[in-house]
């Protein structure tokens, strides 16, 4: 064969060997196309993961000690956060209940708050009689939670870290050895650590035209009044059981903020000062408003004008969240310690996304949060800001010797929900007073009435009696 031939050969192998394959590997792709097959998924993955060793290659100690014993003695300050986990039974919306998961008997699980180059000490207990073993994950670590990996029942585990980065992080259930760990996060073990960042917080410019026309530059101290949103999903099915097939197909059976459907909605107490009737609704969605609730019943959000509020947001769940305040902008925008944006009307979170939000409501009004996604709006993603007085009830709530002097907001009648209050930090103004709501269990609830929290199911009779008593 001369040197010709062969070249030819060598051309026409290649095509044909490259149409068999390259045909061959189209075709293969276009019929193997398959639908995932929950039933014949193979649950055992994550150990044999683990076994390889695959997800431990970034090793804590690569950038920063983790030794409680050597944190101990650095010299920084030590914020130690006891976590337990626990099942129960936690209310939804219509007078049903869910099987949670949770940290501490709440949803969400406490919120850490400590400033950054704190050294955080986490324990984990999970009692002898939990239904199953238990992990931590805390973003804010930096750590793999396969690291930690997960607790039985009766045992106790711990670790250190140093809280390196300043900002919202999500803390949740790592499950069994990372085995159902959506189960657990879907069904409530979530929360959030906040890290202040160490020089404080920016001072907050709003610039407006301020209804005169010209250019207004307002800066706001970094004080603020602060308060935390979590938006997660659940997926239930009859029974109150977390439903993974549901949670594949995206199809949730509840927004909830703060682990509640509607929770800041208006109660009987808000009928009465509104309308002066607690039987009649002045806002259309108030799913949790009678006193039997107790810390269920709705409570709202209640701000002053004029005032710098600050808002810790997380995506905890499994959708994304289209943050947006009705007949407001948000201010400044900040993740991680950077401003992302400023004068913006809605911001994106994706799943396990957060930001800090700082505001502030220029004119008395009620104003909704609300996931602006409709099917979220109408499944429960949606809260209300009550700022200033704008139902003029002042004069009727020092008349009838309620208060002593006009406020400048319902807080410091009624207070503001738990759930939604985050501990002190560097640059916190204090709220006027905490009442007790959240998704807690009875005992969780207790233990917050005598701290010292109010009971609003207990105060509201007082009020009504004394708001209709003739005068
Ligand atoms: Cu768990």
């Amino acid at each position: 064969m001369n040197k010709r031939f062969t070249m030819l050969f060598t051309i026409a192998a290649v095509a044909v060997m490259g149409a068999t394959l390259f045909g061959s590997t189209y075709t293969q792709t276009q019929i193997s196309g398959q639908s995932l097959d929950m039933s014949s998924m193979d649950m055992d993955m994550m150990d044999k993961i683990r076994q390889m060793g695959g997800l431990q290659l970034v090793m804590p100690q690569a950038f920063a000690e983790t030794d409680c014993g050597v944190l101990a003695d650095s010299g920084r300050n030590v914020v130690e956060f006891n976590l337990t986990g626990e099942s129960v039974s936690l209310p939804i919306m219509g007078g049903e209940s869910y099987n949670a998961m949770t940290f501490n008997g709440q949803v969400p699980g406490p919120t850490l708050r400590v400033t950054q180059g704190d050294v955080v000490k986490m324990t984990l207990t999970i009692p002898a009689d939990e239904i199953t073993g238990h992990g931590n994950d805390m973003h804010a670590s930096q750590m793999t939670a396969l690291a930690f990996d997960s607790v039985n029942p009766g045992e106790t585990s711990q670790y250190c870290y140093i809280a390196e980065s300043a900002g919202v992080f999500k803390y949740h259930c790592s499950g069994v050895h990372l085995a159902g760990m959506d189960a657990h996060v879907l069904s409530g073990m979530y929360g959030i650590a906040i890290v202040d960042p160490a020089n404080g917080y920016k001072k907050l410019m709003v610039e407006k035209t301020s209804g005169s026309g010209e250019m207004n530059r307002v800066f706001y101290d970094a004080d603020a009044l602060e308060f935390t949103l979590q938006f997660n999903q659940l997926y239930l099915d009859e029974n109150g059981n977390y439903d993974m097939s549901k949670m594949m197909a995206h199809q949730n059976t509840a927004t909830v903020i703060n682990g509640m459907q509607f929770g800041y909605t208006p109660n009987m107490a808000h009928n009465l000062l509104v309308k002066g009737d607690v039987d009649t609704n002045f806002f259309l969605v108030q799913p949790w408003k009678g006193l039997e609730l107790k810390q269920y019943q709705s409570q709202l959000l209640y701000v002053e004008n004029d005032q710098h509020v600050r808002l810790f947001i997380e995506n905890q769940g499994n959708e994304p969240v289209f943050f947006h305040i009705v007949g407001e902008i948000l201010d400044r925008v900040t993740q991680g310690n950077r401003v992302q944006s400023a004068a913006t009307e809605t911001w994106l979170l994706g799943g396990s996304q957060n930001m800090i939000v700082d505001l502030v409501f220029d004119e008395p009004g009620v104003y909704a949060l609300v996931n602006h996604d409709y099917a979220a709006i109408y499944s429960g993603g949606l809260g209300l800001f009550v700022a200033g007085d704008p139902f003029n009830l002042n004069p009727t709530l020092v008349e009838k010797g309620i208060i002593s002097e006009p406020v400048a907001s319902y807080a410091y009648v009624l207070g503001n929900p738990s759930d939604a209050v985050p501990p002190m930090g560097l640059n916190s103004i204090a709220h006027p007073a905490i009442n007790i709501h959240g998704l807690y269990t009875d005992d969780v609830a207790s233990e917050m009435q005598a701290s010292g929290l109010i009971p609003l199911w207990e105060v509201i009779p007082v009020v009504a009696e004394i708001l209709t008593a003739e005068s």
